[in-house]
C-alpha cells in the first residue's frame, strides 16, 4: 500500500513537473495552436487560432499565400509584390479535422489540431508540410515557420548569397550590409531576396517570405529535422508556389514581384571603370585608347572622385569643367557616361542639396524628430528617406540635373545603408510610406526605395531608358535596377563564387547581374584577369572595376597576349549582341534569367548541385559556360543529358558525361546545346555604331525541340510598349526535321535586310526552303573566327565540321519554314 502511495506521489510529481515545463516552454516559444474558427470568403479562407489570426489566399493556380500574425492582421503593404490575386477557381472544402483547397495545379491542406499546412501535387505527393510540432511559431517578436526537411532535399536561390549553390546545412540571415573584400563564405551582404527554391524526390517548389525585417533561413544548419524561415518582427507572410517546372517557378515569382523593362541597348555593352577615372582628360584618354585598340565598349563610369568633396549631385570644377562638353565628345565617340551616387547628403550649410532636403523634411529621423546624422564619405550626413514619397520626389527633382549634364546611367552605391562604424541605431524611423517604421523593418528596404526612385527620376529626366545600378535592394530590384555584386577581391575563388551570386540572383528574379570583373581588392594574375573578362563576356553587366589603390586593370594593363585574348571575348560578345538582347527580352516577357544555373533546366539531376559542377551555367537559351580557376590546366565539365557542341571546333559531345578536358588561358570552356538557335551581328566597336545588314542565325542540329524569339526595337525608347518592336519566334522541330520562321511580329521593320541561316552539324544534308531545295554556301564559322588568333594547340583547325552550310533570306520575308 505504501509502495503503492509513493508510486502514485511520484508519477504526479514527474505529470506536474513535466506540465510545469512544458507551460514554461509554451510561454516562450508561442505557437500558432489549434484552429477555433474558419470563415471561407470566396478564394480566401481566413482562420482564427488559439494564438493567432491567419489569411491563407489563392493568388494564382500556382501560388497560395499564407499570413499569420499573434494579432489582428495589419495593413497589407508591399515594396515586393505588385501583383494581385487571380480569380481562379479554387475548390475549398472542410470538414472538423481539417480545410482542404484545391486548385488546377496544387492542394493544400490545413489541419485544425493544431494549424498545420501540407502542401500536395493533384497527385497526391507531398511538395511541402509544416514540420509537426513546431509548424509556426513566435519567441518573442520574432516568428518562425518550420517546414519538414525531406529527405534528398536541395535548396537554391536567396539572391546574393554567398556559399555553394545547393544552401542546405547552411543558415543565412538577411540584413544588407557594405561588406568591403567579403569573405567567400560571409553573410549577410549587400542585397537579400527572401526567395528560395526547393527540391526533392522530382518535385520542386518556391517560397517567398515577403517581411523586410532581419530575417533568417535555416535550411538543416545545426539541425538535421527543419528547414525555416523567420523575422524578427512583423508578420509571418510567404507565398507558396508549385510549377513542375523549376522555371516557371521564376515565372510565378517575378509575375508577383514584377520584371525588367527592356534595359538601353547600349547598357549590354563592355564598360570601363575604375574607382576613380579623373580629371576630364583621363576619361577621354580611357575612351581614346579604347577605341585606338579596337576594344568594342560602350560605357565608362565615374566613381566618387568626379563631385565636389564627396557631395552628391555636384561635380569638382577643378577635374570635370564642362562635364556637358565632355559627354558630348564622348557621345561623338559611341560612349555612354555613368556616375556614381551615394545616399547620404552632407549637413553643410549653404550645400543647395541639402538646404532643400532640410526645406522639403525628407531625411530619415530619430523618434524625437531630429534628422539622423552618420557619417561618410563626405562627412556628417543626412539621409533621405526613400521610403516617403516626398523623400523619392525629392530625389527625383536633384537627379534631372544629370540629365542635363548629359549622363547615361545612375550607379547607387553605399544604400544598405552604410555608414563609418556600419552600427546604425534601432531607433532612427523610417516613413514606410505611411506606416512609421523602426530601423529593424526600414533597413532591407531602402536600397530598392533609392534604385527605385533614381529610375524614375532619371527616366523622366532622360525621356527614354536610364541604366541603373545599385549594391543593395530587396526582392523586386528587378524592376527598376541591375545589381553587382559589390567589392570583391581579386582571387579565383571569387571569380567562380562571382558566378554563383549571379545564377542564384538568376533564380531570385533578377536578369541584370554583374560582378567586378578582374576584383575590387588586390591585383589579379595575368591569367586570372583574363579568365575572368572571357566569363565577363558571358554574364549580363559585362564590367572591369577595380578599386582605389590597385594597378591599372584595362584590357591592355596586362600584356599583348591578355590584351588579344580579352579584345576576342569582348568582340565575340558584340558578335553576340542580337542573342543577348532577346535574352534579355525573354527576361521581361517571363523572368528567366540570363544567367541560368543549371539547376533551372537540369533541376534533378544529382550531379548540377555537386561542389564540381555548382559553377557552370547556362547563357541564355543556347550556351552552357564552364568556368574553371585560372590555375587548372584540366578541368572537368558536366554534360547533362542530350548534346552538346564545343563552341570552337563544333565537335559533339554526348551528354550525361562527365568529361576531362584540356584547360587554356586562351579558350572559355563554352558549349552550344543541340537545337539551339543564336543570331549574331557583325562586329561593331559600341552599340551605337550600325552592324552589317546582315543577321546571320546559327542553327545546331538536334534531337530537342526548342524555340527562340528573336527580337528587335530602337534600343533606347519606350515605343515597344506600343509595339515599335520587331519580333520573330523561330522554331525547331526535331520529329518533323523543320525550322519555322514565324511571321514578323510588330510594327517597325527590322535593322537588318538579310538573315542568313547557319548550319551546324548537318554536314552536307540537303536543305530545303518551303519545299523547295535550295543552294547552300559552305564557309567556316564566325564563332571559330572569334577567338581564332590563338590556339596553340592548333586543335580548332583539325577539327571536322569546321565549314558549314548556310543560306541567305530575306528579313522582311513572310514565314518560312526549312527542312533538312
Ligand atoms: O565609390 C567607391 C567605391 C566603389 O568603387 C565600389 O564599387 C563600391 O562598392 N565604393 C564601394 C565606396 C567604398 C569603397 C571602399
Amino acid at each position: 500500500m505504501m509502495k503503492n502511495t509513493i508510486k502514485l506521489l511520484s508519477g504526479l510529481l514527474v505529470t506536474f513537473a513535466c506540465a510545469g515545463s512544458a507551460m514554461a516552454q509554451s510561454s516562450v516559444v508561442k505557437s500558432v495552436g489549434n484552429v477555433t474558427n474558419v470563415q471561407v470568403n470566396g478564394q480566401q479562407v481566413n482562420l482564427t487560432t488559439a494564438n493567432a489570426h491567419v489569411q491563407v489566399t489563392v493568388y494564382s493556380p500556382s501560388v497560395i499565400r499564407v499570413r499569420m500574425d499573434k494579432q489582428q492582421l495589419g495593413r497589407d503593404f508591399s515594396y515586393a509584390v505588385i501583383a494581385q490575386p487571380e480569380k481562379v477557381k479554387a475548390t475549398i472544402t472542410q470538414t472538423g479535422d481539417n480545410v482542404s483547397i484545391v486548385t488546377d495545379s496544387v492542394k493544400l491542406v490545413i489541419g485544425k489540431k493544431p494549424f498545420h499546412t501540407t502542401f500536395y501535387t493533384l497527385d497526391n505527393k507531398v511538395i511541402s508540410e509544416d514540420e509537426t510540432g513546431l509548424n509556426t511559431s513566435w519567441v518573442n517578436e520574432s516568428v518562425t515557420t518550420y517546414k519538414h526537411m525531406q529527405p534528398g532535399e536541395h535548396f537554391v536561390g536567396l539572391g546574393e548569397k554567398t556559399g555553394n549553390l545547393d544552401r542546405k546545412g547552411n543558415g543565412y540571415t538577411n540584413w544588407n550590409s557594405d561588406t568591403y573584400g567579403y569573405r567567400t563564405d560571409q553573410d549577410p551582404i549587400y542585397s537579400d531576396i527572401p526567395f528560395y527554391i526547393g527540391v526533392h524526390h522530382d518535385v520542386n517548389y518556391g517560397i517567398f517570405m515577403d517581411n523586410t525585417y532581419q530575417s533568417d533561413f535555416n535550411f538543416g544548419a545545426s539541425n538535421n529535422r527543419f528547414s525555416s524561415f523567420s523575422a524578427r518582427g512583423g508578420e509571418m507572410n510567404y507565398y507558396f508556389i508549385y510549377h513542375k517546372q523549376l522555371a516557371d517557378i521564376i515565372t510565378s515569382y517575378t509575375a508577383l514581384t514584377g520584371r525588367m523593362k527592356m534595359p538601353p541597348l547600349w547598357s549590354l555593352g563592355y564598360q570601363q571603370n575604375r574607382y576613380s577615372y579623373y580629371p576630364d582628360t583621363e576619361v577621354m584618354r580611357i575612351a581614346q585608347t579604347l577605341r585606338e585598340k579596337k576594344i568594342p565598349a560602350d560605357g565608362i563610369t565615374l566613381d566618387i572622385h568626379y563631385m565636389d568633396k564627396y557631395k552628391v549631385f555636384t561635380w569638382d570644377k577643378q577635374r570635370f569643367p564642362d562635364p556637358a562638353k565632355m559627354n558630348a565628345k564622348l557621345k561623338d565617340m559611341g560612349f555612354k557616361l555613368t556616375v556614381i551616387v551615394d545616399p547620404g547628403v552632407k549637413a553643410e550649410k549653404g550645400y543647395g542639396v541639402y538646404e532643400r532636403g532640410l526645406k522639403d523634411d525628407i531625411f530619415i529621423k530619430y523618434a524625437d524628430s531630429t534628422n539622423y546624422t552618420g557619417e561618410v564619405w563626405p562627412g556628417w550626413c543626412h539621409f533621405p528617406d526613400f521610403t516617403a514619397e516626398k523623400g523619392r520626389n525629392w530625389w527625383q527633382a536633384e537627379i534631372k540635373k544629370y540629365a542635363d549634364d548629359g549622363i547615361s546611367g545612375i550607379w547607387n552605391d553605399m544604400n544598405e545603408i552604410s555608414t563609418w562604424g556600419q552600427k546604425m541605431p534601432d531607433n532612427v524611423l523610417f516613413n514606410y510610406d505611411g506606416q512609421t517604421a523602426s530601423h529593424l523593418q526600414g533597413r532591407n528596404i531602402y536600397g530598392l526605395n533609392m534604385a527605385r526612385a533614381s529610375f524614375e527620376g532619371f527616366r523622366k529626366a532622360l525621356n527614354k531608358r536610364p541604366f541603373i545600378l545599385t549594391r543593395s535592394g530587396y526582392a523586386g530590384l528587378q524592376r527598376y535596377t541591375a545589381i553587382w555584386t559589390g567589392d570583391n577581391r581579386a582571387e579565383d575563388d571569387h571569380m567562380l563564387m562571382g558566378v554563383r551570386l549571379l545564377t542564384s540572383l538568376g533564380m531570385s528574379g533578377v536578369p541584370f547581374t554583374g560582378m567586378d570583373i578582374g576584383g575590387f581588392t588586390g591585383n589579379p594574375t595575368v591569367p586570372l584577369y583574363t579568365r575572368w573578362m572571357q566569363i565577363g563576356a558571358f554574364t549580363p553587366y559585362f564590367r572591369n572595376h577595380t578599386g582605389v589603390n590597385t594597378k591599372s586593370a584595362e584590357p591592355w594593363a596586362f600584356g599583348e597576349e591578355a590584351l588579344e585574348i580579352v579584345r576576342n571575348y569582348i568582340n565575340l560578345r558584340y558578335k553576340l549582341m542580337p542573342f543577348v538582347y532577346s535574352s534579355f527580352y525573354e527576361a521581361t516577357q517571363n523572368g528567366h534569367p540570363v544567367v541560368r544555373s543549371l539547376a533551372i533546366n537540369y533541376t534533378h539531376d544529382e550531379k548540377v548541385y555537386s561542389a564540381k559542377y555548382q559553377n557552370q551555367y547556362e547563357f541564355g537559351n543556347g550556351f552552357m559556360v564552364a568556368p574553371f580557376a585560372s590555375t587548372e590546366t584540366y578541368g572537368t565539365v558536366y554534360f547533362p543529358k542530350g548534346q552538346w557542341y564545343n563552341l570552337y571546333n563544333d565537335e559533339l559531345i554526348a551528354g550525361n558525361q562527365e568529361k576531362i578536358m584540356p584547360v587554356t588561358i586562351q579558350t572559355l570552356p563554352v558549349f552550344v546545346k543541340e537545337s539551339s538557335i543564336i543570331p549574331m551581328q557583325s562586329l561593331v566597336q559600341s552599340t551605337s555604331e550600325k552592324p552589317t545588314d546582315t543577321l546571320t542565325v546559327h542553327i545546331y542540329k538536334g534531337n530537342l525541340n526548342n524555340s527562340f524569339v528573336y527580337y528587335e526595337d530602337d534600343g533606347e525608347s519606350y515605343n515597344y510598349e506600343n509595339g515599335s518592336f520587331y519580333k520573330r519566334t523561330i522554331t525547331y522541330d526535331a520529329a518533323r526535321k523543320q525550322i519555322t520562321f514565324a511571321k514578323a511580329e510588330g510594327s517597325v521593320a527590322s535593322k537588318f535586310k538579310h538573315i542568313k541561316v547557319q548550319f551546324h552539324g548537318f554536314g552536307n544534308a540537303t536543305v530545303k526552303v518551303n519545299n523547295k531545295s535550295v543552294k547552300t554556301n559552305t564557309e567556316a564559322m564566325s564563332f571559330l573566327k572569334a577567338i581564332s588568333s590563338f590556339d596553340p594547340q592548333g586543335t580548332v583547325n583539325k577539327a571536322d565540321g569546321n565549314n558549314t552550310q548556310s543560306i541567305m533570306l530575306d528579313s522582311n520575308s513572310n514565314a518560312f519554314t526549312i527542312s533538312y
